[in-house]
């Protein structure tokens, strides 16, 4: 893990970085329409405002360490789930329940995201305050991701959602976020630019397609997890998560229904019903973030939503998309469960 020094040439690098950063945005392709945030396009990939300096100060910098854990995930896939799921294993003989910080906190102020919160505006904070194992979180593509984290046995676990859900889950959330200071974003303006591929790290198929292809190149290193497979059968999904990252629960903890308990503890209707969770705002350094309620990322939680918003002509339209983008790989999505 990089750490929080800043020498004289790492702060004059940061300064580099951040004049190249400048000249650098001014110069790729920018979409606007998503309310939020500009789109960068570099390398094929659409990146944030702040995600696109973020993910160059870490490529740059950042020093993965084997026992590192990264959670990665394209927005609204479940990332907060993921988060909470991974903190509360690798955590779990450290904290006692009445005391478990995941009661009181967000599960975005407990893992935080490599490439916004530990390499804003390409300056590096480190992440001193974060218990070993670190656990961290990014929505960078596999293809972008620091060679630190490739080189390194640090474990990488994917989370994948069916696009359908995520683009619901996607609009939802800017049109909440954005609702009192930018003009309305139509459902369909938004899926127009979802099935473009453009999108926050998009195109979402790049972006899934590159951490599958990496979990099958490199399994012991990149574990694929699915939205739907963890409602389907959480159980499974959370043995095999647990030992994944090399914290398998033992018998005893499953007599105790230690498994059970994470689960309950991360499930949507007790994080989404936690006062934290129902008033708590962001604070961070980013002022477009800061005041974010958390109360955003929790909504349905369920399986299947889009099907309540997307016409038979829209589900049509990206159904297609998808199988000719995933055509020869053998993922699928499922939207019931
Ligand atoms: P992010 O990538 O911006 O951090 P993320 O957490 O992936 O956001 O997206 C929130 C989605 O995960 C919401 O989905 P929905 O809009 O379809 O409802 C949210 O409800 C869902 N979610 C949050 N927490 C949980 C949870 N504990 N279990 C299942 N789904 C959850």
């Amino acid at each position: 893990m990089a750490t929080s020094q800043t020498t004289p040439s790492l702060l004059q690098e940061e300064e580099r970085i951040s004049q190249e950063v400048r000249e650098l945005l001014s110069s790729l392709p920018r979409e606007d329409s998503w309310r939020y945030t500009p789109l960068y396009q570099y390398q094929g990939i659409w990146y944030t405002k702040i995600g696109l300096p973020g993910t160059i100060a870490c490529q740059r910098h950042f020093q993965a360490r084997d026992s590192d854990i990264l959670l990665a995930t394209t927005p609204k896939s479940g990332t907060t789930w993921l988060k909470a799921l991974a903190f509360a294993i690798v955590n779990r003989t450290r904290y006692r329940y009445p005391q478990h910080p995941l009661l009181t906190n967000n599960p975005h102020k407990l893992v935080p995201f490599l490439e916004v919160d530990l390499y804003p505006d390409n300056q590096i904070h480190g992440p001193d305050n974060i218990p070993s194992p670190a656990v961290i979180c990014t929505h960078i593509p596999y293809m972008a991701l620091p060679q630190s984290i490739k080189d390194s046995n640090c474990k990488v676990v994917y989370l994948c959602r069916n696009p359908k859900d995520v683009f619901i889950s996607l609009w939802h959330f800017i049109t909440k976020w954005t609702a009192e200071t930018q003009s309305y974003f139509s459902l369909e303006e938004a899926f127009d630019l979802f099935c473009a591929g453009v999108t926050p790290f998009g195109p979402f198929w790049d972006h899934v397609l590159g951490y599958w292809k990496a979990s099958l190149e490199k399994p012991e290193k990149v574990m694929f997890l699915k939205y739907e497979d963890l409602k389907r059968e959480p159980m499974v999904q959370l043995k095999r998560l647990a030992e994944f990252l090399g914290y398998p629960f033992t018998s005893d903890e499953e007599r105790k229904e230690v498994i059970h308990d994470i689960l309950r503890l991360c499930s949507f209707e007790n994080l989404s019903n936690l006062e934290v969770n129902k008033t708590g705002k962001f604070q961070h350094r980013h002022e477009y973030l800061s005041g974010l309620d958390y109360k955003l990322f929790f909504r349905r939680g369920e399986v299947g939503d889009s099907s309540n918003y997307l016409t038979s002509q829209m589900i049509e339209r990206l159904d297609g998309i998808i199988e000719e983008k995933l055509q020869g790989y053998d993922l699928k999505f499922e939207v019931s469960i």
